[in-house]
C-alpha cells in the first residue's frame, strides 16, 4: 500500500472552472432556469466539486444510477457504493429538455455550478432503499429521507464549478482534498490513517487513535464529519470546539484535525466503503473502522439494521481495490488498576474496568449527573455542558395530536395553565385552529397544505424549545412522516414529547362539537380526516390518552406526570 498514489479511479476529479470561465458561465448562466440546492445537495456539490467524491464528474446519470444501486459500482466498473443524486420537484422537472443548461444556486441565490441535464428520470425508491440500506424500513433515517424528503424526479449530468459553497465557520479547518494532501506533502507524512466520527471524541478514542497511528506506523488525521449527521446528534460547532480540545492532548506534529462537509447516509456497510473512498481521495492511507461504523442504531424493537462488524467485512473484501488499509476499532474499556484504556480483547480477567456507553454519558448530560474524570477531558465535558444543558433547564415541546374532537385542544389548554402555575419556563400554545387564524389562513386541507400548516408549526416550535421555552402544540397532524419531521427539527434544539389522544373515531363523531363530521359525512366538507381522509396513527409516542374515562384535568396531570419521570421538569 503506497503512499499518496492516485486517488480512487485515477487523478482527482476536481470540477472548478478557471477564473475567467467562471465569470462567464456566471453571465451566461443568468438565462438558466435556477434550482436552489437543498442542504444534502450542497453537502454533495461541494465534495462533488473539490475531488472529494473522485471518480464522479457530476450527478450520476440514469445508467450510473442504476449500476451503482445494484452492484456498488460504476458502469466502468469501478466501485462507488453510495448514490449521489440531484434529486428535483416534477414541476421543475417538467421545465426542462434534455441537454438543457440550468444554474445550481445555493439558498442566498449564489451559483454554485451549471450542470448540463444529460438523464431525467423517475427513480424506483423502493429498490434504492433495498439496495443502498438493505431495508424498506422507514426507521431507518436514510431511507426516511429518501422516501419523504428526497424529490420525485432525479436529474443527471456534468457539473461545471463556480465557487465552492460558502461556510462562515471553522474556515481555517476546512480543506478540499488536494489541499489536504498538499499539507500531508509539506508535513512529509506518507502514511495518514484517518478517523472518521460524528460524535464528541473522549479519552477512549484519543487511545484508539493513538494506538491506531502507533500500529500503522502513520499519522493521524482526526477527520470528523461535519455536513449532514444523524438526527439527534451534537451539533457541529460544539463538536469541533470539543475536537480543538483534543487535539492539544495529541504530541505535537503527529496529529491534525481537518473538517469533512459530508451529508451522511447512515449506510453501514456500503457508506464505511464511501468513507474509505473519500478518505483515499483526501491522501489518506488508512481508515479506522469501528463496531456498526456509519450505522443508524437500533430500530424499534431493539435490532441493529446492520450486523456490528459488517462494514468492517466489506470493506475488508474492497479494501485492495480502493487501496486503503482498514484499521479494524476496538472497543476499548478503562483499566482502573492501570489508569488507562485498553481493548477489550487485552483485558486480563483479574482487573477491574470501568466503561460509560455513549447512550448512558449522553444520560448524564441531560440529567446533569456527574461524568467520571477518566472518561474525558474537563474542557471537554464543560463545552458539552454550556450547550446540552440538562433536561430540567431545557426547552421541550409537547406535541398532541388526534382526530378532531379527540380533545387535543381541550387538555393543550389544561396542561398550558398547569405549566404557567408552576413558572420555571415560558410557555406557548399552538393550537390547531390558533395557528391556521395566525400563521396558516391561506391554506386549506390538502395533504401538501396540511403538510406547510404543520411543519409552520414545528418550525415555531423549534425556535421556542430552542430558546429554553415550551411549545405546547395541538394540531391534528394526521401523517407520520410530516410528524416525524416536525420531532427531527425539534429534537435538534430540545426536547419532543409526543401525545396522541386516540379517542377513537366514534366518539370523536358522536360528540361533533363543530358539527363538522355531519357537514363531512354529507359531502360539503371535503378531505375531512377520519372520514375522507387518513389518520395515520402514532407508533410510538412517548404517551397515549383516551379520553373517553379521563377527565382533560386528569389527563393533563397525568403529562405533568410523564414529564416529570422524562425529567422536563422537578
Ligand atoms: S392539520 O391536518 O393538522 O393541518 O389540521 P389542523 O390545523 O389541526 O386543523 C384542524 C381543525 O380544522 C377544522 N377543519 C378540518 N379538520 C380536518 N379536516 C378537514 N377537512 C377540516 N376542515 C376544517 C377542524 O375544526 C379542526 O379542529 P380540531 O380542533 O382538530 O377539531
Amino acid at each position: 500500500m503506497g503512499a499518496f498514489k492516485e486517488p480512487h479511479g485515477g487523478s482527482l476529479k476536481e470540477l472548478y472552472l478557471n477564473e475567467a470561465e467562471a465569470e462567464l458561465e456566471k453571465a451566461t448562466a443568468r438565462d438558466y432556469k435556477s434550482w436552489n440546492l437543498t442542504a444534502r445537495q450542497l453537502c454533495d456539490i461541494e465534495l462533488l466539486l473539490n475531488g472529494a467524491f473522485s471518480p464522479l464528474t457530476g450527478f450520476l446519470t440514469r445508467d450510473e444510477y442504476q449500476s451503482v444501486v445494484e452492484s456498488m459500482r460504476l458502469p466502468g466498473g469501478l466501485i462507488w457504493p453510495i448514490p449521489v443524486n440531484l434529486d428535483v420537484t416534477e414541476e421543475f422537472a417538467a421545465e426542462l429538455e434534455l441537454d438543457d443548461l440550468i444554474a445550481l444556486r445555493d439558498p442566498e441565490g449564489v451559483l454554485i455550478a451549471t450542470m448540463v441535464i444529460s438523464d431525467r428520470w423517475v427513480p424506483d425508491k423502493a429498490a434504492e432503499a433495498r439496495g443502498v440500506y438493505g431495508t424498506e424500513d422507514e426507521h431507518h433515517p436514510g431511507v426516511h429521507h429518501l422516501l419523504h424528503r428526497t424529490g420525485s424526479v432525479y436529474l443527471g449530468g456534468r457539473l461545471r464549478g463556480v465557487e465552492p459553497p460558502m461556510h462562515y465557520d471553522f474556515k481555517l479547518l476546512r480543506d478540499s482534498p488536494s489541499e489536504l494532501r498538499g499539507r500531508f506533502r509539506k508535513l512529509g507524512w506518507r502514511k495518514v490513517v484517518a478517523f472518521q466520527t460524528r460524535n464528541p471524541m473522549h479519552r477512549a478514542h484519543q487511545e484508539l487513535t493513538f494506538r491506531a497511528a502507533r500500529d500503522t506506523e502513520a499519522n493521524l488525521l482526526l477527520h470528523p464529519v461535519v455536513g449532514m449527521t444523524r438526527p439527534g446528534d451534537i451539533d457541529h460547532y460544539t463538536r469541533v470546539r470539543c475536537y480543538e480540545h483534543m487535539m492539544k492532548h495529541y504530541p505535537d506534529q503527529t496529529t491534525t484535525l481537518s473538517l469533512l462537509n459530508l451529508a451522511m447516509r447512515m449506510a453501514g456497510p456500503r457508506e464505511a466503503l464511501w468513507h474509505a473512498i473519500i478518505r483515499k481521495n483526501y491522501g489518506c492511507t488508512h481508515l479506522i473502522v469501528g463496531r456498526d461504523h456509519a450505522g443508524p442504531g437500533a430500530a424499534p424493537g431493539g435490532k441493529s439494521f446492520y450486523e456490528p462488524y459488517a462494514a468492517q467485512e466489506l470493506l475488508q473484501q474492497h479494501a485492495d481495490e480502493i487501496d486503503v488499509t482498514l484499521v479494524p476499532f476496538k472497543e476499548m474499556v478503562y483499566v482502573e488498576e492501570k489508569a488507562q484504556f485498553i481493548p477489550e480483547d487485552e483485558v486480563s480477567p483479574d482487573v477491574t474496568i470501568s466503561r460509560l456507553s455513549g447512550t448512558e454519558f449522553r444520560r448524564r448530560l441531560r440529567e446533569g449527573l456527574a461524568i467520571p474524570e477518566w472518561f474525558s477531558y474537563p474542557e471537554i465535558i464543560a463545552e458539552l455542558r454550556a450547550t446540552h444543558p440538562p433536561k430540567h433547564q431545557q426547552g421541550f415541546t409537547v406535541f398532541f395530536t388526534g382526530l378532531s374532537g379527540s380533545g387535543k385542544s381541550t387538555i393543550a389548554n389544561a396542561l398550558l395553565v398547569k405549566l404557567l402555575e408552576l413558572g420555571m419556563r415560558r410557555v406557548t400554545l399552538l393550537d390547531g385552529d390558533v395557528v391556521r387564524k395566525h400563521l396558516s389562513s391561506e391554506l386549506g386541507f390538502s395533504r401538501e397544505h396540511r403538510d406547510i400548516n404543520i411543519l409552520r408549526i414545528g418550525y415555531v416550535a423549534s425556535e421556542i424549545t430552542k430558546y429554553g421555552g415550551v411549545a405546547v402544540c395541538a394540531p391534528i397532524a394526521p401523517y407520520a412522516a410530516t410528524r416525524r419531521q416536525v420531532r427531527d427539527m425539534v429534537e435538534s434544539a430540545g426536547g419532543f414529547v409526543e401525545i396522541h389522544v386516540a379517542t377513537p373515531l366514534e366518539v370523536c363523531e358522536q360528540r361533533d362539537r363543530k358539527g363538522l363530521y355531519a357537514l363531512a359525512r354529507a359531502g360539503k366538507i371535503k378531505e375531512f380526516t377520519g372520514i375522507s381522509d387518513p389518520y395515520e396513527e402514532p407508533e410510538s409516542p412517548e404517551m397515549r390518552i383516551d379520553t373517553r374515562n379521563l377527565s382533560p384535568d386528569l389527563a393533563a396531570h397525568r403529562i405533568l406526570v410523564k414529564l416529570e419521570s422524562l425529567g422536563y421538569i422537578r
